[in-house]
């Protein structure tokens, strides 16, 4: 495993990949993994990118692919698809155009399903940019379909998140999903060749404009994914967005969040696994539900009764029988 590690950190591309898919399969060796690895962490700027589906984020993420590289980083991209139960390569072809960039060794591309990664997909999808961190690319893009708690979800892991919307044809841009507002620090109205753009563009120009967004306002950017349009303008807007991270301490600032809410998350976890190897060890369960079921328990006095069983939680005065 250490062997895994060491080549990961030489640039190995098959370490790379397996090593993603020991953490997504919640592999019993992932925590040592994970912990060699950390100390090798920390330098790659991630960047989300959401929308609904096919709103165009691959088409973006194929054109981003070259001007990053053109700027001489190295970069990791992460298709993150809750909706699919593939992982792996096996849906690459289909979701993202890459053949072009298949063969540079300086770009990483890896889709996640909802398969295998039990702890949940956000996680499974924190640990693999771990990895690519460590591996050493100095971008990473995750790409994440727009439905429900995954949008959201991607803000907690990115430095930058990029909005993706397409003109609303009659529709009003009000109808956007609550939530979408708050997440973007960038939008790329993306299909901006079909009808509608300039509306839409107007309409989340108002909504910005209408709500106080000191001190960084999100621009709104129309791109055409498939003739190259504003895409330059895009990649500028994101680094600018990283400059304003980086200078007005703000990164600093999301980064402590993010390790708060890791440290807490891991401890919970250690926690809860502990209690529950202990419990089930120790007792009957089943039998308790049954009585619970039944009426002959309540669930407030059996929990505290099964804790102070594992000498875990002393009961109060007047608490259980
Ligand atoms: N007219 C037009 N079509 C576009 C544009 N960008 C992408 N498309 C088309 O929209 C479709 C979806 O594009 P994708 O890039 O796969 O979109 P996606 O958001 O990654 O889709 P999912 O990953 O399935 O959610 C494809 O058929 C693209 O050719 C654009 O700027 N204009
Ligand atoms: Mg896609």
């Amino acid at each position: 495993m250490q062997q895994l590690v060491a080549e990961l950190l030489d640039g190995n591309r098959r370490a790379a990949a397996r090593l993603i898919s020991l953490v997504e399969n919640d592999d019993p060796q992932k925590r040592e993994l994970l912990k060699d690895i950390y100390p090798h962490t920390g330098k790659a700027y991630v960047i989300g990118i959401t929308g609904a589906p096919g709103s165009g984020k691959s088409s973006l993420v194929d054109w981003l692919l070259k001007l990053i590289r053109k700027d001489g980083l190295t970069v990791g991209v992460i298709a993150v698809d809750p909706t699919s139960p593939f992982s792996g390569g096996a849906i690459l072809g289909d979701r993202i155009r890459m053949q072009d960039h298949a063969l540079d060794q300086d770009i990483f591309i890896r889709s996640m399903g909802t398969r295998g990664s039990l702890g949940g997909l956000s996680r499974a999808t924190r640990e693999a940019i771990q990895v690519l961190d460590a591996f050493g690319k100095d971008i990473i893009l995750i790409e994440t379909v727009g439905v429900g708690q995954s949008e959201v979800d991607i803000v907690k892991t990115a430095d930058s998140t990029l909005v993706v919307l397409t003109p609303a044809g009659g529709d009003s841009v009000q109808t956007i999903k609550a939530g979408i507002m708050e997440i973007a620090d960038i939008f790329a109205i993306n299909k901006a060749d079909l009808p509608g753009a300039e509306r839409t563009t107007t309409e989340i120009n108002l909504m910005l404009d209408m709500k106080n967004s000191e001190p960084w306002r999100p621009p709104v950017i129309q791109t055409v994914s498939v003739s190259n349009e504003g895409i330059e303008e895009l990649w500028q807007a994101l680094q600018k967005h990283r400059e304003h991270m980086e200078n007005s301490g703000r990164l600093l600032e999301i980064r402590r969040e993010r390790v708060k809410r890791e440290l807490t998350e891991q401890v919970e976890y250690l926690v809860k696994t502990k209690i529950w190897d202990e419990v089930k060890e120790n007792l009957e369960f089943d039998d308790l539900v049954e009585n619970i079921v039944h009426r002959r328990q309540d669930p407030y006095s059996t929990s505290a009764d099964l804790l102070a069983q594992i000498n875990f939680y002393d009961r109060g005065p007047g608490e259980g029988d």
